[in-house]
Formats: C-alpha cells, sequence, structure tokens
C-alpha cells in the first residue's frame, strides 16, 4: 500500500487539516478533528500569546494526537507567538498571510514541523529552501484572507516545483474536492468552512446558519485596494466596504469599519456587521456533522471514488 507522505510526515491517520480560522478554531474544534485523526490546528488570528498559550494547555488534556498552531503573521501580537510556539514545542506550526522568515530556523531547532500557506509557486520554492517540512497551497476560493490564484491552477503548478509535500486547500469540502486535489498531486487537503459547520465548533449558530443558507455566489472578496484581501459572505459589512472602495477612502476607514468584525460574527452571532469569512463551498454545506462524521466522509470517501473510478 502507498503511505501518504504527510500521514508518515505528521504521524497523524488521515490526511486533512482543519484549517486555522481565526476566533473559530479553538481547542475544542482542533482536539475533535485530532482525536478523530486528522491534524487539528488552534488558529492565533490576532489573540495575545496568553490566550494562545491557554488554548495549547488546553488541547493537551483534550487529546495526545498531533496538532498545529496556524500563526497569522500580520497579528501584532505574532513576535510573542512565534516564540511561545517554540517554548512549548506544538508539534507542528502552520503560518499564514506572510512570510515565516527567521523563525523557520527556531522552531526546526526545536524539532517542531513547519507548513507555510503559500498562494503562489516562487513562495513555496522560496518555504522548500528555508528548510519547510511541508507547503499549503491556498487558492482564492477560500474563506478569509485570500490570494490570486485557484486552488486548481496553485496545486499543480506547485506539486511540480518542489520535493516536499503539499497540502491543498480553498474549495474543498467534500470527497470530491479531497479526490481533485489527489490528482492534482496533493498528499494531502486543509478543510475550513466545512469544519466551521461542525457539532464541536464553537461558532455561534448564526453564522452556521448563513454558511448552510449560502448559495455558490454568495461570497465576495472586500479590500483588494488594501492589500489584505478577504473573502466573506455578503452583508452589510460587505456592502460598506464595497462603498469605501468606490469612493477610494482611506484605509483607516477600512480599519475602523471591519475592527472587531470577525468577533462579533463568530462570537456574538452578528450576521449584518459581522466578517462571515467563509469559503465560496459555503453553498455545498448543508447541515452539521461532527468532526469524525466529516473527516471519514471526506478521505474514505475520496478513496472510495478514486477506487472505482475507470
Ligand atoms: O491567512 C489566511 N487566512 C486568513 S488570516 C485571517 S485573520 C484576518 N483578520 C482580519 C483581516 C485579515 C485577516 C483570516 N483569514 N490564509 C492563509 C493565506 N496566506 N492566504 C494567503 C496567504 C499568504 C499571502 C501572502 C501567505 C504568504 C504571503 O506572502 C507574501 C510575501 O511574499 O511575503
Amino acid at each position: 500500500m502507498h503511505r501518504n507522505q504527510i500521514n508518515e510526515l505528521l504521524n497523524i491517520k488521515y490526511p486533512i487539516f482543519q484549517g486555522g480560522m481565526a476566533w473559530v478554531s479553538d481547542a475544542d474544534l482542533a482536539g475533535a478533528v485530532s482525536n478523530a485523526g486528522g491534524l487539528g490546528i488552534i488558529a492565533a488570528g490576532n489573540a495575545p500569546a496568553d490566550w494562545v498559550k491557554s488554548e495549547i494547555e488546553k488541547i493537551k488534556k483534550i487529546t495526545s494526537n498531533p496538532f498545529g498552531l496556524n500563526i497569522m503573521m500580520m497579528s501584532p501580537f505574532k513576535d510573542d507567538v512565534c516564540q511561545l510556539a517554540a517554548e512549548m514545542k506544538v508539534p507542528v506550526v502552520i503560518t499564514g498571510a506572510g512570510s515565516p522568515g527567521g523563525y523557520l530556523e527556531l522552531w526546526k531547532k526545536n524539532n517542531i514541523k513547519v507548513i507555510p500557506v503559500c498562494p503562489s509557486t516562487s513562495f513555496a520554492v522560496r518555504m522548500e529552501r528555508y528548510g519547510a517540512d511541508a507547503v499549503i497551497c491556498e487558492g482564492t476560493e477560500a474563506g478569509g484572507h485570500v490570494g490570486q490564484l485557484t486552488t486548481m491552477a496553485l496545486v499543480p503548478q506547485v506539486v511540480d516545483a518542489i520535493n516536499i509535500p503539499v497540502v491543498a486547500a480553498g474549495g474543498i469540502a467534500d470527497r470530491r474536492g479531497a479526490a481533485a486535489a489527489f490528482m492534482l498531486g496533493a498528499s494531502g487537503v486543509q478543510v475550513g468552512t466545512r469544519f466551521l459547520v461542525s457539532k464541536e465548533c464553537n461558532a455561534h449558530k448564526n453564522f452556521k446558519e448563513k454558511i448552510i443558507g449560502a448559495k455558490d455566489v454568495h461570497t465576495v472578496v472586500s479590500g483588494l485596494n488594501t492589500g489584505h484581501p478577504v473573502r466573506s459572505i455578503k452583508n452589510s459589512l460587505t456592502n460598506k466596504f464595497k462603498k469605501l472602495e468606490k469612493e477610494r477612502a482611506p484605509m483607516d476607514e477600512f480599519d475602523n469599519v471591519g475592527k472587531g468584525a470577525l468577533r462579533k460574527a463568530v462570537v456574538e452571532g452578528d450576521i449584518k456587521t459581522g466578517s462571515l469569512m467563509a469559503g465560496q463551498i459555503s453553498g455545498l454545506i448543508k447541515d452539521e456533522m461532527s468532526c469524525d462524521e466529516i473527516i471519514k466522509e471526506i478521505i474514505d470517501g475520496a478513496y472510495d471514488l478514486i477506487r472505482s473510478y475507470k
């Protein structure tokens, strides 16, 4: 039998990562995914290091399986969180929204597996040269902060350019998406939005219901002109962003409107003015499932599909 490279590298049962979603991916969600045999990932987002520390302590009580910490490189607390990851020797660090730069060496010294999210082939080539263990290629179908390329175009180009394993992300929520990713040469998949609508996810039910009710065309990318484009479900907030873009408003107006908006959606369930970061695949998600069910549907389902293909 062919041993999956990502499973071997990380010592996990199923080659599936739960995306690190700011405010959403806490120890409860990540612990449930790791217990079910995937790689659960805590998202540091813009949180201070003491919150991240307490979530790491919490997940260690929930699971003895490997887990990851997603560090958002635009966070004001990124330096503290990067140090914390090394001190606590988290099994896997995933970086997003920027380059891990000099921290890669520190983490490698501490035996931490490092997997940067890459929006382009040149970035992936650079990460391999710096010593990354694998990369995540995230297409613009994903929710939250996005690059320009689609998963379909990005994944095979990166697979051909590097020799470390590639994990595909963006637009994957069921067995068909995972099977397609494997066919593009990916060794694993990262799934965000589908896990947001899971039983173990603490996100507000209003947010989950908004995803369940979404159609394929209901997400939009805001803030292209800010340099930090974000995909989310259309609402008053995204309309406001559109207006600001048309008016070519100064950056601080975008910051003022967007400040605290993700917390509002995830914690308070404010679906009007909160930021409903979610991927284009939202339209495919019709019900809440347990993390265990999601993982088996996606990975066992993908293997079944590939085996039955003639
Ligand atoms: O990071 C994400 N998605 C996110 S982060 C986030 S939190 C946030 N909150 C408010 C405003 C903005 C963000 C929500 N969603 N995905 C991983 C990802 N990384 N997508 C794209 C990239 C990326 C982009 C540029 C990675 C590296 C990069 O490097 C540029 C360079 O050359 O340094």
